[in-house]
């Protein structure tokens, strides 16, 4: 297919409850929104990048800035695109795996659109429906996340995370130990809020029988993970650490987790989160779908990817509700701790346009 247009939109959604981790509190979803014009017709994506460069050294006018000013000139000379070729055209630009991502997965969804094929089954998706889990911000008080967790799981949730940071960690992980007891399957995330000295604290955690601890340490140091992995019983699992298949490899090789989270955007598209579940499965480590606050385009799209046999913990691919009042796209909701897979061309899902204008603050049109 040939490129021949693209429109990129900011859209702004408030969140339900503010969410608070190591990194700071968000209140409103701010998120970009990309639909590419092909010669085989549309295709939708969203990039993941966040308003700051907290989580990730991206950020969304970055993104925007770099698919407007770069990625889209390159991809307009490529005279036969297809999904693979994304990446190719792309690979002399350093980083920027998020804007990246939106771009391949746009792609995707037309090309995908095109054939009549839906992206779990291009992706090699096993499932129709997966098991899914929430992240539970930090609170002001205990009392508060109590309350959240008791709604989360009278919802159907199949497994709780909560977020930590130093001073937020063993009391509320006891509380709600204590208050849902020991069977509710419990992660921890700290987004890298801790230092390797905090290894002793942290062995405390080793008493609540959770499933896993999510990212303690900052994303280079993948040493001291493994100090930890081989001091604590408690599973590490990486996210900020893994943004590429390679990275995958070298953090398995060296102990430094065995459980990953897989972000499409972190790892700059789908095709690459594939070949992340791929090195974990032959590594024999269990993989889970993690979130970044998605609109119903990236959720759809997530939920394809979690359909691989790989994934084999809940994940952070919540029900719209628990996120938004209202959505660009129709709403996901759970059933029974699980949210359907989409099973129509491409991701499967477009945006509700009237939902879409009245979310958007600003949109932009660039053609060839
Ligand atoms: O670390 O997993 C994370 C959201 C934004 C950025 C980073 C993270 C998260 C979440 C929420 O934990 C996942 C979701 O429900 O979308
Ligand atoms: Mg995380």
């Amino acid at each position: 297919m040939k490129l021949s247009g693209a429109e990129l939109r900011f859209v702004s959604l408030p969140l339900v409850t503010p969410f608070r981790t190591s990194l700071g509190t968000q209140t409103v979803r701010n998120a970009l929104v990309l639909r590419l014009e092909t010669s085989q017709g549309e295709g939708w994506a969203e990039c993941v990048a966040d308003d700051e460069p907290g989580y990730s050294p991206e950020y969304l006018m970055g993104a925007a800035d770099v698919i407007r000013r770069f990625f889209l000139p390159r991809l307009f000379a490529v005279e036969e695109l297809d999904p693979a070729g994304v990446a190719v055209a792309l690979d002399g630009f350093r980083g920027h795996p998020m804007a990246k991502a939106a771009v391949e997965m746009a792609v995707l969804d037309a090309s995908l659109r095109a054939t009549g094929t839906c992206l779990s089954a291009y992706l090699g998706g096993v499932r129709h429906r997966v098991p899914v889990g929430v992240s539970v911000g930090i609170t002001d008080t205990i009392d508060e996340l109590l309350g959240l967790v008791d709604k989360y799981l009278t919802a159907g949730y199949l497994r709780i995370k909560l977020k930590i940071q130093p001073g937020w960690d063993i009391e509320p992980v006891r509380a709600v130990r204590e208050t849902f007891g020991p069977s509710v399957p419990l992660t921890v995330d700290a987004n890298t809020a801790y230092r390797q000295s905090d290894t002793r604290h942290l062995r405390r955690l080793d008493e609540f029988g959770l499933l896993l601890v999510e990212q303690p340490f900052a994303p280079e140091d993948l040493y001291s993970h493994a100090r930890l992995a081989a001091a604590m019983d408690t599973p590490i699992c990486l996210d900020e650490s893994i943004t590429s298949a390679r990275d995958a490899v070298s953090a398995l090789r060296q102990g430094a987790c065995s459980v990953i989270n897989i972000k499409p955007g972190r790892v700059g598209g789908y095709l690459e989160a594939r070949r992340v579940h791929d090195v974990a499965q032959a590594h024999g480590v269990p993989v889970w779908c993690g979130g970044m606050l998605e609109t119903g385009l990236g959720r759809a799209a997530n939920l394809a990817l979690a359909a691989l046999p790989g994934f084999q913990l809940p994940g952070d691919i919540s029900a719209t509700a628990r996120y938004y009042t209202e959505d660009i796209t129709a709403p996901f909701s759970v059933t029974d701790g699980h949210l359907d897979v989409p099973s129509d061309p491409g991701i499967g899902i477009v945006p509700n346009p009237a939902s879409l204008d009245r979310l958007t603050t600003s949109a932009e049109r660039i053609v060839r």
